[in-house]
């Protein structure tokens, strides 16, 4: 039984993560449930903490009380328009928090198997280079994808220069079950299936021909567990699918599969999207990994569980 740590795992792909691996790890969870839930979570044996991960003192006891095997940092502010309403208290959480959870570990000599840090597809900002591979270069053009960066180079050159065992990832768009649908920056099949489950209106930006590399959350988790036990490295890696797919194409296989017709509502671009996202995946793939949720099959399982919730 491996020690495992989840901070940010009420949320959407920590409480999934955190139901991958309760069986045979014991897990601890911090989360200030500002986004997350405790619903998530509240059919699995873990310890909980309610709490800030910016409360260094509290993260600090909770380290050395603990001796964590596996760190999954996942809590984050994760609205990129929060970020840019609230920078410097985005900052703490998506910046400092991090940095003082590797100082700790560091200076103590916390005898931890992997520190992992969650960034995002955000870093690459509005470049043309396509698909997105891990050595593209990076325009982190909001404090949350300012943050995101360096928190993940924080988190790779402590490996470096320090030999702590970590890692980091680039999430792109991750969908499935728990993802919170209450805000309107939540990710955009989180709303859909909200709207088509309550029969509202959804208002799509644009003409739906933005695409995105739509990730099912059980090949996120997957690839996590992979990326944290069996690799060494301390380097950032992709986690997508690897597809591109249209917003308006995403509507109608989901259409297809609810049975259910979207009111769409169509509205002017919003302001900063991008038009095209796409991930390179071959460095995951190195390492053996295989999504195995193509769109149709992750929209159904994804339906399944929220039509009956
Ligand atoms: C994702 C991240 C964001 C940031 C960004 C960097 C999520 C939820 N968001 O934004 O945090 O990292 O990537 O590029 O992962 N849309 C609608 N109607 C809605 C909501 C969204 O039409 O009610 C559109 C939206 O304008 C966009 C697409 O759907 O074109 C996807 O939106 P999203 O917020 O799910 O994800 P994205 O890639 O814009």
């Amino acid at each position: 039984m491996a020690k495992v740590l989840i901070t940010g795992g009420a949320g959407f792909i920590g409480s999934n993560l955190a139901h991958a691996l309760v069986d045979n790890n014991e897990i601890t969870i911090v989360d200030d449930l500002s986004m997350g839930k405790k619903k998530n979570i509240e059919d699995i044996d873990v310890k909980f903490y309610e709490h800030d991960v910016c409360d260094h003192e509290f993260m600090h006891q909770l380290l050395s009380k603990n001796k964590f095997d596996y760190i999954y940092y996942l809590a984050a502010v994760s609205s990129v328009a929060d970020s840019v309403v609230r920078p410097l208290e985005t900052h703490q959480v998506n910046q400092e928090s991090v940095l003082d959870t590797l100082e700790y570990i560091r200076v103590n000599k916390l005898p931890i198997k992997r520190f992992l840090f969650t960034s995002s597809a955000a870093v690459y900002g509005n470049l043309p280079d396509f698909p997105k591979k891990e050595t593209s270069h990076v325009q982190p053009l909001t404090p949350y994808a300012i943050d995101k960066y360096a928190s993940e180079r924080f988190t790779i050159d402590y490996g470096h220069l320090y030999d702590l065992p970590t890692v980091a990832v680039r999430f792109f768009n991750v969908y499935g079950p728990r993802q919170n649908p209450d805000s309107p920056y939540s990710g955009v099949l989180s709303i859909i299936t909200k709207c088509m489950k309550n029969n509202k209106p959804f208002i799509l930006y644009g003409d739906g021909s933005q695409t995105r590399d739509f990730v099912y959350v059980g090949d996120v988790v997957n690839a996590l567990i992979k990326i944290s036990t069996e690799t060494k490295e301390s380097t950032v890696y992709n986690i997508a699918d690897g597809g591109e797919t249209p917003l308006i194409d995403v509507i109608h296989t989901y259409e297809d599969i609810s049975g259910i017709k979207l009111n769409i509502n169509y509205k002017e671009n919003r302001n900063g999207d991008i038009t095209k996202s796409k991930a390179d995946i071959t460095k995951l793939k190195g390492i053996g990994f295989e999504p195995s949720w193509p769109l149709r099959s992750g929209l159904k399982k994804y339906w399944d569980y929220y039509s009956k919730l």
